[in-house]
């Protein structure tokens, strides 16, 4: 039984207030569902079952290059982020495991970190490497690149912090490693781009090599830009699929949605991955300019919705030997992270949950047909529908709340943590 951070006395008093509207609007969903020919339990149970793995770097306060303005009670290492995911699970039931980044969350006995997180009823999903900073006493620095630098040194020092990272998930159990890469250019010439791109290529294949058996998979993420701003090595979804088609069946695309130009068509992107064979896995934020890494669902959740709508099409037509891994990543610069966590796994659910109730009979039958305006409003008509007895009703069978930000704020969590963790100082630059 998962060490409870929260009293859950005061979950199942703050359920119990909320519990009979929540009955009544379940009751009146769950009708207007049935003549639509929806079973609402059948919906429950696959919301249910839709888990989203939270980012350690997204419990601290966020920033941007300009400025850090922490909150109260920053966590301090990766034991007090550890008790803040454990919180986002308690009250919002959809996140059972968290995704590491090293060297941030770096401890010499893992062994201890996961036995804390066990012990708080938490797994490990994807770790992340991060050859985008150099760390002090590091030999050789990635200023000019890592995995795809010119410098064969480079190459096999980032190639050795992989193959750590992956010794560290194992330590964890965890069974993927992330790799983003800011390697790239900011002037025409500085950068051969073939040969970077081969170079690339060759250090994941030899990362690949040391995954310990086939359970695990290398999840590359491509970027449009930042820190490169001419080219980045892989910077789109066709780059980063070369290269997993490349390197091999154990290498597969992750998609960020901050990742791409403002009006990218992401559902295609992941439309084609799927059909590629090679949609690992997600990092959902949402954006509006660039990689704002805001919560998802905030800025666009109709664009949201429409990349759950491939994926729940997908699952139907078997496209896939492995569900893609879902996973948050954002940075909370003006919001309790906390909050905006439990708020995004909601989103994430509320989208999954809309793309569920799309009648795909009909709609495929409306395409047939050209029948345009009504095959786009049959996919209009489920993201209208507003799911949230369904989310709701789902997180209290499961034992958390009702309404997580309520329970949440009542709890005096936060401010509990202000008063026995060190003060944070606000920094320039970096998004921990
Ligand atoms: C790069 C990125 C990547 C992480 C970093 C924290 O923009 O999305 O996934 O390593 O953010
Ligand atoms: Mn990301």
């Amino acid at each position: 039984m998962a060490e409870p951070l929260i009293d859950p006395a005061l979950v199942e008093a703050h359920n119990r207030q909320a519990g009979e509207a929540l009955a009544q609007d379940y009751e009146a969903l769950s009708r207007s569902l049935s003549r639509r020919g929806i079973d609402s339990e059948a919906i429950l149970a696959r919301i249910s079952a839709l888990e989203i793995a939270v980012p350690s770097w997204g419990v601290g306060t966020g920033g941007t290059r300009f400025a850090r303005f922490p909150g109260p009670g920053e966590p301090a290492d990766i034991f007090d982020k550890l008790d803040d995911c454990a919180v986002i699970q308690q009250l919002g039931r959809a996140t059972p495991r968290v995704s590491l980044h090293f060297p941030w969350d770096e401890v010499a006995d893992m062994a201890a970190v996961r036995a804390r997180g066990e012990a708080l009823g938490l797994g490990f999903d994807a770790v992340n490497s991060n050859t985008f900073q150099d760390q002090p006493g590091q030999a050789l620095s990635y200023k000019f690149g890592s995995l795809s630098h010119a410098d064969a040194a480079v190459r096999a020092q980032a190639v050795a912090h992989n193959i750590d990272c992956i010794r560290k998930g194992q330590a964890l159990g965890a069974r993927a490693l992330t790799i983003w890469l800011a390697d790239g250019s900011n002037f025409a010439g500085q950068s051969h781009l073939a040969r970077a791109f081969e170079r690339y290529i060759a250090s994941v294949a030899e990362i690949e090599a040391a995954l310990p058996d086939d359970s695990w998979l290398l999840l590359l993420e491509y970027k449009n830009f930042e820190p490169a701003f001419y080219a980045t090595v892989v910077q789109d979804w066709g780059s980063c699929l070369l290269a997993a088609q490349a390197v091999g069946p154990r290498a597969r695309c992750l998609v960020d949605l901050g990742h791409h130009a403002p009006s990218t068509n992401i559902e295609m992107i992941v439309a084609r991955l799927i059909a590629a064979g090679k949609l690992g896995g997600f990092h959902l934020n949402d954006s509006r300019f660039g990689d704002d890494d805001l919560d998802a669902g905030s800025v666009d959740p109709f664009r949201l919705f429409l990349v759950f709508n491939e994926l729940v099409d997908a699952e139907q037509r078997h496209a896939w030997d492995e569900a893609p891994a879902l996973m948050l990543d954002q940075s909370h610069n003006v919001t309790d992270p906390i909050e905006s966590l439990m708020l995004s796994a909601d989103a994430a659910r509320r989208a999954h949950a809309q793309a569920l109730l799309v009648d795909r009979e009909q709609l495929s039958h409306y395409q047939a047909q050209n029948d345009v305006a009504m095959a786009a409003e049959t996919l209009r008509g489920a993201f209208r529908t507003d799911v949230t007895p369904l989310l709701a009703e789902a997180r209290r069978r499961a034992g958390g709340a009702i309404d997580p930000v309520g329970a949440y704020r009542l709890s005096g969590y936060r401010k509990a943590a202000a008063a026995r963790r060190p003060q944070s100082t606000g920094s320039g630059g970096g998004i921990v």
